[in-house]
């Protein structure tokens, strides 16, 4: 996004938990700074140093260790890249809990530590249900083995949890143990047009009644984030180009028996459309337009990022309220900018993206031709340091009206730097003082990830 840079001198890849547990050690014990880095992929500065911390990237340590087929439960290293998981996986008929637009670059141990959502979260959950153990390196190189592969185990606290979605200021990811989900024979696929948000929300509510096991993603975009991808990505075409709708939405059922999971989808479309919630839509024929399907879906942070400067909100909001907020911000920004509003609506999360030509804290250079009195025409050169007028109309108004309709600022990108301040929105303060406390028994010098989840205030 252009947005967070660090300058950083050293970037360090260890080959195993040994190399990186001695650099912990290392570190700690000369009170070095290092940023756990993953794919490098998230979008709130968790994974870019802030001054000159010492990287520490994952991507050799990217094999897969064992996969059991009976249970399903793949281990692996924390460096293996998402695709490459989903990948080996399917030969071998199972398939990842999670799947997200980033996958051809962001590691398994980054999606744990960020507690990624996802385009399939509706259906299998959170990776706090689907990630059966993890082992961890602690700041001080201490090796935490908590690797387990069962589904039950209530031995005391269950630790692995304070790791998942901590983005790296507890400690760092080696090796993840994951339940996989078996590949199931029939995925369907529909694009659907609606002409107003309440017929998206309608649409939902039905879904999860009528489709019911089978739904395996609800997601929504309006047209302005569909008109980004069509401008902005090569290739892409409206699958329903016949008419302007306000909206659209991808549901996929994934189930085992093809012709009743069809049967099941095609009634209630046409349910859907016979009462008038759905204006059009179209059900993938073939692979082909399936991923053409997803491929707008999954190409909106792409076309974005390709149309401009992104201000960026992933908020979780009830559903009925969500788009309200998308509503409002397009009021209070009028015509200086483009506010987008697309997610994954059954896990009732909102990707609020604001998009301008530029960050408008760019420096600005004007010329002028002035002309005095008696004397030459002159060129002047100005140089204009705006302040942050669009990022003051959005924030924080955007946190305070999230607090206020009791929504999380974070739905599954996390804090990182762009919200490590901004915690007190969706936290108690008592809960955010635990958390501190936490991060001081396990980081005593604070060498992991500073500035970054917590704010500063509360650890130094
Ligand atoms: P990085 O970006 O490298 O790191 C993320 C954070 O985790 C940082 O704080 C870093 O310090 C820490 N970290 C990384 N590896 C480790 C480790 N081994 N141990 C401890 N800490 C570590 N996110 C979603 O939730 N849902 C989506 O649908 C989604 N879609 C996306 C689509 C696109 C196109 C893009 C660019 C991003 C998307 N993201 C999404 C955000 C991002 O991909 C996820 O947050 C992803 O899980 C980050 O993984 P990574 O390996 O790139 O981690
Ligand atoms: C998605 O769902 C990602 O596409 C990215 O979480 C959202 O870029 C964003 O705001
Ligand atoms: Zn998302």
């Amino acid at each position: 996004m252009h947005k967070y840079k660090g300058s950083s001198k050293l970037m360090l890849q260890p080959e195993n938990t040994e190399e990186l547990s001695q650099i912990l050690k290392y570190c700690n014990s000369r009170c070095l700074a290092v940023v756990p880095q993953g794919g490098n992929t998230g979008l709130v500065g968790g994974s870019v140093p802030v001054f000159d911390e010492v990287i520490i990237n994952t991507r050799r340590m990217n094999s897969i260790i064992s996969f059991d087929k009976v249970s399903g439960v793949l281990v692996c290293e924390a460096g293996c890249i998402l695709e490459n998981l989903i990948s080996f996986l399917d030969k071998q008929g199972f398939i990842m809990p999670l799947d997200l637009g980033a996958k051809g670059s962001c590691q398994i141990g980054g999606n744990v530590s960020t507690n990624a959502g996802g385009l399939r979260l509706v259906r299998y959950g959170s990776l706090h249900g689907t990630v059966l153990g993890l082992e961890v390196v602690l700041a001080n190189g201490d090796v935490m083995d908590m690797l387990g592969t069962l589904r039950k185990d209530n031995t005391g606290y269950d630790l692995k949890h304070l790791f998942i979605g901590s983005e790296g200021s507890l400690g760092i990811i080696t090796k993840v143990s994951i339940l996989t989900p078996p590949k199931l024979s029939s995925v369907n696929i529909a694009f659907l047009a609606c002409q107003d948000y309440i017929s998206c929300q309608k649409l939902l509510f039905e879904a999860k009644r009528r489709l019911g096991e089978i739904l395996s993603a609800f997601e929504f975009l309006d047209s302005r984030a569909m008109n980004l991808v069509l401008n902005h990505l090569d290739g892409v075409r409206n699958p329903l180009p016949s008419s302007i709708y306000n909206f659209y939405v991808l549901i996929e059922t994934t189930g085992s028996n093809e012709s009743s999971d069809k049967e099941k989808l095609e009634a209630f479309l046409v349910h859907a459309m016979e009462s008038g919630l759905v204006s059009d839509g179209a059900l993938a024929q073939d692979l082909n337009q399936a991923s053409s399907f997803w491929h707008i879906r999954e190409g909106i942070p792409e076309a974005l990022m390709k149309a401009g400067a992104v201000y960026k909100y992933d908020l979780s909001l009830p559903v009925e309220k969500m788009y309200d907020l998308v509503e409002e911000m397009r009021i209070r920004l009028g015509a200086e900018a483009n506010v987008v509003g697309y997610g994954h609506l059954g896990d009732g999360n909102l990707h609020l993206n604001v998009s301008t030509p530029q960050y408008d804290d760019a420096v600005r250079f004007v010329f002028l031709l002035h002309k005095s009195k008696n004397g030459p025409t002159v060129l002047l050169l100005i140089i204009i340091r705006t302040p942050q007028q669009i990022l003051a109309q959005i924030e924080p108004f955007v946190y305070e009206w999230t607090s206020r309709h009791h929504g999380s600022i974070s739905a599954e990108h996390g804090l990182g730097l762009m919200k490590a301040e901004k915690i007190y929105y969706s936290k108690s303060a008592g809960t955010v003082q635990l958390m501190a406390s936490i991060k001081k028994l396990l980081d005593p010098s604070g060498i992991l990830n500073p500035y970054k989840v917590i704010p500063q205030s509360l650890l130094s």
